[in-house]
């Protein structure tokens, strides 16, 4: 074991120092989460559902501890991070209504009985980034163990703290030992270890589409289980037709929010030639208007970035020849601060157009009609989601189906429901997560003949 500093990056002070897992100590969680997984598959589904409504509740009742650890670890506003929090609790409470309809088929066969069953799959491996630590990590422990499999959860190194807790509540809330675990350490050896240690029959991956490719690639060995939740370049397409004022208001908490490292993040704003000088006019006090400073105060819509690194790697996408068409405001002194800004590509080869920038920086282009809003739109490797702003509702219907996007509003920002799936289209990811077939992304079907004859 080695240990690892967790930094506070609204205030670059060291917050505290964690564990980092060597192989030996991940094999040894994996080797006590299979053991659980005997007792815990066999756990009636009325009991299993309890369990989780209680670790709900734990949830619950911790929900301003929870908040504000993701405030010190993370820098997310204390809104933000209460959502989160609150979001955990309503996927457990979601999840804890699935073992009691894990329902199989009767299908009608010659001679006797033919039924399915979802069998759990065993020991699922779940790895967080640090852009979403807690929803993001019981997006995929929820359903799981619901299912009836076992757990074990790799956090961002940057950001382990808010995922022990929900380990410590899992416990207080009477889950047995070591269904539930989470294994601090580095992704190159706990993460990895996940996808080559057998006895793990599942990974969820949520990160860069860089690291997923490597992860799908390893899987492949052992014809593991998969799902992907990647990177996205998303469109916010903004219509002539549309209540301009309101898009844009809305445009930037749609890519600023959590300092736009956020895979929803609508970076690419796309509007129509005829309205475009007016939509920017409107857009200016609106991006002026997002209050960034101390994370803690509940009036703050925007906290620093997550890490002095990830800030220059931000920085690099703009280049002595970007073209900013205005800023907003950041705090002077410590942390890891980044202004909104907003810039007009010079070409649509332009890098802020075709990478993940994963900071609070939006591009701004025009359109000419609908099929030229929908080339763009469909003009990057990723597929995440987006947004449409229109009045015309066959023209939303119509651009909402053509839109490689796997999660897509019109004249709205969201995108996320923990009762509605999410996951994206080409290289965003692969698989599905939420809604109402989560636990079956953690089972596989058996088939059953029965002979009656
Ligand atoms: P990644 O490197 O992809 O990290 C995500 C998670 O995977 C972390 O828990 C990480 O562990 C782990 N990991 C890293 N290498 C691994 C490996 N070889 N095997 C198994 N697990 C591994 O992302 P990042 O470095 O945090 O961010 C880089 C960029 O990825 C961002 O700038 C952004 O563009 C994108 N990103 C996207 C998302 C979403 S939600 N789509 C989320 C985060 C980042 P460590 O903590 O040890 O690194």
């Amino acid at each position: 074991m080695t240990s690892a500093q967790v930094i506070n990056p609204a205030t670059e002070q060291v917050v505290t120092t964690i564990e980092a897992a060597d192989q030996a100590a991940t094999d040894a969680a994996i080797a006590r989460a299979q053991r659980a997984l005997t007792s815990w598959r066999q756990v009636a589904p009325g009991d299993r559902a309890r369990l989780l409504r209680r670790f709900a509740e734990a949830v619950d009742a911790d929900l301003e501890r929870l908040a504000g650890l993701e405030v010190t670890n993370a820098g997310h506003t204390i809104g933000n991070a209460r959502w989160e929090a609150g979001n955990v609790r309503d996927v457990l409470h979601y999840s804890a209504g699935m073992p009691e309809r894990l329902l199989g088929n009767q299908i009608p066969v010659v001679g006797g009985v033919d039924i399915t069953f979802h069998e759990p799959l065993g020991v699922v491996g779940v790895i967080v980034p640090w852009n979403f630590p807690m929803p993001i990590a019981a997006w995929g422990f929820g359903p799981a163990l619901a299912a009836g499999n076992t757990v074990v959860l790799k956090p961002a190194e940057l950001t382990p703290l808010t995922a022990i807790r929900l380990a410590e509540l899992a416990l207080d809330a009477g889950l047995p030992e070591h269904v539930f675990q989470v294994v601090t350490g580095k992704g190159s050896v706990v993460g990895q270890r996940f996808v080559t240690h057998p006895a793990v029959r599942k990974v969820v991956f949520t990160g860069s589409t860089e690291v997923g490719k490597q992860i799908m690639a390893g899987c492949a060995e052992q014809v593991k289980r998969v799902t992907l939740e990647l990177g996205g370049k998303s469109a916010n397409i903004v219509f002539a037709d549309a209540d301009l004022e309101k898009a844009a208001a809305t445009a930037p908490y749609a890519v600023f929010d959590n300092a736009g490292q956020d895979c929803c993040a609508r970076s690419r704003i796309l509007v129509q030639r005829s309205v475009f000088d007016r939509f920017l006019e409107l857009l200016e006090p609106a991006v002026q208007g997002v209050r960034v400073g101390d994370p803690a105060d509940a009036a703050t819509e925007m906290g620093p970035l997550i890490s002095a690194a990830h800030r220059d790697r931000v920085a690099g996408f703009l280049e002595p020849s970007t073209k900013v068409a205005f800023t907003g405001s950041r705090p002077d002194g410590p942390g890891f601060w980044f202004a909104p800004t907003v810039v007009l590509p010079a070409s649509p080869a332009d890098r802020i157009l075709t990478e993940e920038v994963f900071g609070p920086v939006v591009a701004v282009l025009p359109f000419d009609d609908e099929a030229d809003a929908i080339r763009l739109a469909n003009d990057t490797e990723y597929g995440l989601s987006g947004s449409l702003w229109t009045s015309d509702v066959g023209r939303a219907l119509r651009v909402s189906r053509a839109v490689e996007a796997g999660n897509l509003s019109v004249n709205s920002h969201s995108s996320v429901r923990y009762w509605t799936p999410f996951g994206g289209f080409k290289q965003s990811g692969l698989g599905r997560e939420l809604g109402p077939d989560a636990a079956r992304a953690f089972t596989e079907t058996k088939n059953v003949f029965i002979a009656t004859d």
